[in-house]
């Protein structure tokens, strides 16, 4: 986002940057931080251990040993945060975990929230 102020400046022409009309016009650049979405993976009592271990390796880029251990937090405490992402990323793994799990016929299920 782009803000212009416009200020009266004290002292006459010649110190100011206007050629000497009196206002100083000044431009600040104010750089937004994209807002960030958490991914969640929910706990259900049927998708197999493994499925999730392997969607977690596929789909987050996780080491065998943290797929496992993200995996068995959900078992036990019903849900995880399993990434932090733009919307348009988090949307998309959302999507993709959906449709994975679906075509397995398993009833895992993916949703983000904003952080
Ligand atoms: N609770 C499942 C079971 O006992 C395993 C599981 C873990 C399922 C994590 C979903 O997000 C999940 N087979």
């Amino acid at each position: 986002m782009i803000t212009g102020q416009a200020h009266i400046m004290a002292g006459g022409p010649g110190q100011d940057q206007d050629g000497g009309t009196g206002v100083k016009l000044e431009t600040r650049t104010k750089t937004q931080r994209p807002p960030l979405y958490k991914v969640l993976i929910l706990n259900d009592d049927y998708t197999p251990m493994e499925f999730v271990v392997h969607v977690l390796e596929r789909f987050f880029g996780m080491s065998h040993a943290q797929a496992f251990d993200l995996m068995l937090m959900v078992h036990k405490k019903g849900l995880a945060v399993v990434g932090v992402y733009s919307y348009e990323i988090a949307e998309t793994k959302v999507a993709l975990v959906m449709d994975f799990a679906q075509r397995h016929q398993h009833p895992l299920q993916c949703t983000m929230e904003k952080e």
